[in-house]
């Protein structure tokens, strides 16, 4: 299996080369445990991954408002940061991912309000706590925001500058020049803008992302994911990805790439720790526990009950008709005459025979990769026609 790996779950999730390689030299030289051991550290390392975000900027550029975005609340929502026209961040207060809580975003307060002076900011604010900041700056680029650029820069920390508002700029350009208004050119100017102030204060090739916290489909949010995905540390990078509001098809198949290697880890060790290869049957318990993978893909992607009432409230159209759009809610329900387990057998033998011969139908671990496999793929696939049919279509 191990030499499957390409082809099993193509690379694109949170093993590095370097890990395949240790997990391939251990296996060829037979030390079962020690390959054992390398899997299920990387599996914790995974699962127990924080990632502490920290958004700051100035008072009224949108951390509030994006903190929410990010996380798929509305800025009117129960959990949500509040925000609004007049200062409302004035200390520092956490929001944790409603489904990953180990990922969290600090709102942090303004540069340059009352109680945090540029010198001290960065100490009154934790900054060591923080994998990466966001600078959030609208309109005209500020003194202060270079000023936190500078100063993060210097304490060894990454900064990504998030120019938001880019919605009411490019409005407010039309309204003003509705002859020789050009999307592209005003775009290219607000970012060569920001590019030569950071630039002057020292940050070579600074990564500027132009948002807008109404429509984060539009513009560079989706570049900003992408980035941060390839600079994040492995570890850290599926929790990231599972934590990304599900605004693009690539995120969805990023999302699905990184637990496909997941459900492929542990599938190769089950196979590695396997005492009874062949089971004819699926047992009770494991049927429950391919219900909980379902459970928690359907979690992931936003295809669960609680999502599916939170979308049918916001599309107006009821939980009965988005069910009838998707699959995944239908896997494991069955007629009255038959029987889950030999569904599933069936399933898994189908799945096994397409490539993997008559040994691999045999193999128990190897039944149940599969179908989770298919699971995974079915509830992917649900979350791209949610995102297709209902939002990008609306009724
Ligand atoms: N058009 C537009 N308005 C935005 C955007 N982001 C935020 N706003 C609005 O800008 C105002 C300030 O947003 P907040 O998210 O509260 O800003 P903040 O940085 O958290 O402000 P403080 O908490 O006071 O520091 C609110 O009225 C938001 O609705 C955006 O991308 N586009
Ligand atoms: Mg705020």
């Amino acid at each position: 299996m191990i030499n499957n790996y390409e082809t099993e779950t193509r690379g694109r999730g949170f093993l590095s080369q370097e890990n395949i390689t240790s997990l391939k030299s251990v296996l060829k030289e037979g030390k079962l445990a020690e390959a054992v051991a390398l899997i299920n550290k990387k599996i914790e390392d995974v699962d127990n991954a924080l990632l502490n975000i920290a958004v700051t900027g100035e008072s009224g550029s949108g951390k509030s408002s994006f903190i929410n975005a990010f996380r798929g609340i509305g800025n009117e929502d129960d959990d949500a940061a509040s925000t609004g026209v007049v200062e409302t961040t004035t200390n520092i207060s956490s929001y944790e991912h409603p489904k990953f809580p180990n990922v969290k975003f600090w709102d942090l307060p303004g540069i340059g309000t009352p109680n945090f002076q540029p010198k001290s900011y960065l100490k009154q604010v934790n900054f060591s706590d923080y994998d990466f900041f966001f600078i959030m700056s609208s309109s005209r680029f500020r003194d202060n925001d270079a000023k936190l650029a500078q100063e993060i820069r210097q304490m060894g920390k990454k900064f990504y500058f998030v120019r938001t508002k880019i919605d009411s700029d490019l409005d407010n350009e039309r309204k003003a020049k509705p002859k020789s208004f050009n999307r592209e050119n005003v775009l290219q100017q607000i970012r060569k803008n920001c590019s030569q102030h950071l630039q002057k204060v020292g940050t070579e090739e600074p990564q500027i992302f132009l948002i807008s916290n109404f429509e984060l489909a539009s513009f560079d949010f989706p570049k900003l994911q992408d980035i941060l995905t390839k600079e994040l540390p492995e570890h850290k990078r599926h929790v990231f990805l599972l934590s990304l509001p599900n605004i693009s098809e690539d995120i969805i198949n990023q999302k699905k790439a990184t637990l496909q290697e997941k459900i492929w880890l542990k599938a190769l060790k089950s196979g590695l720790l396997s005492t009874v290869p062949f089971v004819g049957f699926f047992r009770e318990e494991s049927i429950a526990q391919l219900q909980n993978h379902l459970n928690d893909y359907q979690r992931d992607f936003g295809v669960d009950d609680a999502s599916l009432l939170k979308i049918s409230q916001e599309s107006n159209r009821s939980i009965e008709e988005l069910k009838t759009l998707i699959k995944s809610p239908h896997l494991l329900t069955i007629k009255k005459d038959e029987n889950l387990s030999e569904k599933l057998l069936r399933w898994a033998e189908i799945f096994c025979s397409l490539n993997g011969g008559l040994l691999a139908t045999g193999l128990y671990y190897r039944k149940s990769y599969k179908i989770q496999s298919y699971f995974l793929e079915t509830v992917a696939d649900d979350a791209k026609i949610l995102l297709l049919k209902v939002w990008e279509s609306p009724v």
